[in-house]
C-alpha cells in the first residue's frame, strides 16, 4: 500500500548542523556537532482517514528505524509549527525531538505533505545516543551560564558594553564528539567594545564551555586604491561572498556602488574572494575607516552621531560626475572624469570633509549658507586635510594634473580670501561657502605652522592642539548661525577650557583671528 519511490541516505557527508561557511576566522573552538541528515523523498500514501497530524505520526512511525526512531514517534518528537502554502497547498510541518522533556539543539525536522495530503518527503536529524543514561537536572542555573558565557567572552574583547538582545540561557541536550551533553545554550551579543554576537554552549553541570562559535565573520581584506596603492580593511562573509561591511566600527562602515546610476545607495560591493578590485570602493571604504579611527582615537567619539552613526558611502554615482557628498544620510562619490579628477574618493583629505560635513550637521549644524556655512566648509577642511595629515592641501591626491582645489596654508592660491577684509559677499556659491572658508582655514594653518600674516605675529601651537580646539567649538560652541564672530569666540573659549585661561593657546587663537581680521 505504502509505495515508496526513493530514500536518499546522507550520512555525515551532508552536515548541515553548523554549516562551515568556508571562510576564516569563524571556525568553532571544537569539531562539529554529531547532526547526521537524513533525507526522504516519498510518495508515501496516507491513511484516507484522520487528521494530518495523524498521518505524519503514522509516517513516522512506519519508517521507524531507518529515521533513527526507536520506539514510539510521538514520545520523542513535538510538531512545533504547520505552515500551508497557499499557492500549492502543500503542507508543511516542523518538529524538533526532546529527549525527557529537554530539546535537543538542532534536531529538528520538517515532514511534507502534497496537495492530495500525502506525505512527500521528510528532511532532518535525530539523535539517538544512550538516551536513557542521560542527566536530565541541571546543577547550574540559567543566570550561571550567561555569567560564564560573557566571562568567557571578556576575555576575549575585554569589558563588554550593553547586550544587543536580552541574554537567555536555555536548557538543550547537544551531541558532540559522541556525548550528549546537557548544556545551557546561550548568545551573548554586544556591540562594545566590538561588534560580538558568539553562541555558547554551556555545560549544565561542570560549567565548562562545551562549544561556542561566532556569528559576525569579520575578515580582513585587500584592495588596491585608485592610485594604485594596496591596503587592508575589514570586510564581511556571509551568504557565499565578501562584502565591503566592516562590523568593527560602531554600527559599521558599509561601502556600495551605483554603477553609474543616480540610485542612492545602490548595491553592497562585493568580491569572490578577500581582495577587491573596485579601486574607488577601495579607496572610499578603507579611507572612512581611518575617518572613524581619527575621531574614536583623537576625541572618543563614537561615529559622526558620537552613537555609532552606520557609515554608508556610495562610489560610481551618475557618470563622470565629478564631486563627492554628504546628502544628509551617507557619502556619495562621482568618478571624476579622465582629464581632471580621479573617482573622488582617492583623497583622504576628501573622504575626511565629506564625513565631517555629516558630524556636523549632528553637532553645531551650520546653516549651509553665508558665514555659517563658511565654518562648515571650513570644518570640514581641517578635518578631512588633519585626518590625512600630508600637507596643507585639500585635494591634491584627486587632480591628475598635480594641482589642488584648495589650500589652507596660502587660501589666495585657489581664488579664496585670507583675510576677512577681502570676504566674498555676492550670493554665489551659498554666498561664498567655498570661498570664504579660506579665512578661517588660513586660522588653521597659522595655530598650526605659527608665522606672521598682516604684520600679526602668530606663535604656533601645533596641528593637533588646533584640530582639538576646533572639534570642542564645533561640538560644545557653535550653534546653526553662528558668524565669523562667534566662531572666534568659540575658538577662544575653547581654547580656554582646553588649556587654561592663560595659556599660551588662548593667545595664539587670538591674534591667528586678528590677523585674518576677524574681531
Ligand atoms: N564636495 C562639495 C562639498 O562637500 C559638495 C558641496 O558643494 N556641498 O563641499
Ligand atoms: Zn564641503
Amino acid at each position: 500500500m505504502n509505495k515508496k519511490l526513493a530514500i536518499l541516505f546522507l550520512g555525515a557527508t551532508l552536515l548541515v548542523g553548523a554549516a562551515p561557511v568556508g571562510a576564516q576566522g569563524n571556525q568553532p573552538d571544537k569539531s562539529q556537532a554529531d547532526f547526521s541528515q537524513k533525507i526522504l523523498v516519498e510518495e508515501w500514501k496516507a491513511p484516507a482517514s484522520g487528521s494530518t497530524e495523524e498521518k505524519i505520526w503514522s509516517y513516522l512511525n512506519a519508517q521507524g528505524e531507518s529515521l533513527n526512531i526507536a520506539g514510539e514517534a510521538q514520545d520523542q518528537l513535538r510538531i512545533t509549527k504547520k505552515l500551508v502554502d497557499p499557492k500549492t497547498g502543500t503542507q508543511h510541518y516542523r518538529l524538533q525531538q526532546y529527549i525527557k522533556g529537554i530539546p535537543v539543539y538542532g534536531a529538528e525536522q520538517t515532514v511534507h505533505l502534497d496537495a492530495k495530503g500525502d506525505i512527500s518527503s521528510y528532511l532532518g536529524s535525530i539523535v539517538t545516543n544512550n538516551t536513557e543514561s542521560l542527566e536530565s537536572l541541571p546543577k547550574l542555573s540559567s543566570a550561571d551560564a550567561i555569567s560564564i558565557a560573557n566571562a568567557d567572552a571578556e576575555k576575549k574583547i575585554g569589558k563588554l558594553g550593553e547586550p544587543q538582545k536580552t541574554p537567555t540561557a536555555t536548557l538543550y541536550y547537544y551531541p558532540l564528539d559522541g556525548v550528549t551533553h546537557l548544556v545551557y545554550f546561550t548568545e551573548v551579543n554586544v556591540l562594545e567594545p566590538k561588534p560580538l554576537r558568539t553562541h555558547y554552549f554551556i555545560d549544565a553541570t561542570s560549567g565548562d564551555v562545551v562549544q561556542k562559535y561566532d556569528l559576525l565573520e569579520e575578515v580582513a581584506a585587500t584592495g588596491t586604491g585608485v592610485l594604485g596603492d594596496s591596503k587592508t580593511f575589514e570586510a564581511t562573509f556571509a551568504s557565499g561572498a565578501y562584502t565591503l561591511k566592516d562590523a568593527t566600527r560602531g554600527n559599521g562602515i558599509h561601502t556600495f556602488s551605483a554603477n553609474n546610476s543616480s540610485s542612492l545607495p545602490g548595491t553592497v560591493v562585493k568580491s569572490t574572494t578577500t581582495n577587491f578590485t573596485d579601486r574607488a570602493a577601495v579607496d572610499a571604504h578603507a579611507y572612512a575607516s581611518k575617518v572613524y579611527d581619527y575621531y574614536f582615537n583623537k576625541f572618543g567619539r563614537n561615529s559622526l552621531d558620537g552613537n555609532g552613526f552606520l557609515i554608508k558611502s556610495t562610489v560610481h554615482y551618475g557618470y563622470n560626475y565629478s564631486n563627492a557628498f554628504w546628502n544628509g544620510v551617507q557619502i556619495v562619490y562621482g568618478d571624476g572624469n579622465s582629464t581632471t579628477y580621479y573617482p573622488f574618493s582617492a583623497d583622504l583629505d576628501v573622504v575626511g570633509h565629506e564625513l565631517t560635513h555629516g558630524l556636523t550637521e549632528f553637532t553645531a549644524n551650520l546653516n549651509y549658507y553665508g558665514e555659517s556655512g563658511a565654518i562648515n566648509e571650513s570644518i570640514s577642511d581641517i578635518f578631512g586635510n588633519n585626518i590625512q595629515k600630508k600637507n596643507w592641501l585639500l585635494g591634491d591626491d584627486l587632480h591628475r594634473q598635480g594641482k589642488a582645489i584648495r589650500s589652507l596654508q596660502n587660501p589666495t592660491l585657489y581664488n579664496q580670501p585670507d583675510h576677512y577684509s577681502n570676504r566674498y559677499t555676492g550670493s554665489s556659491d551659498n554666498g561664498g561657502v567655498h570661498i570664504n572658508s579660506g579665512i578661517n582655514n588660513k586660522v588653521f594653518y597659522l595655530l598650526s605652522e605659527g608665522g606672521t600674516h598682516y604684520n600679526v605675529n602668530v606663535n604656533a601651537i601645533g596641528r593637533e592642539a588646533a584640530a582639538a580646539i576646533f572639534y570642542h567649538a564645533l561640538v560644545y560652541y557653535l550653534t546653526p548661525t553662528s558668524n565669523f564672530s562667534a566662531l572666534r569666540a568659540a575658538a577662544i573659549q575653547s581654547a580656554k577650557d582646553l588649556y587654561g585661561a592663560n595659556s599660551f593657546q588662548v593667545a595664539s587663537v587670538t591674534s591667528a583671528y586678528q590677523a585674518v581680521g576677524v574681531n
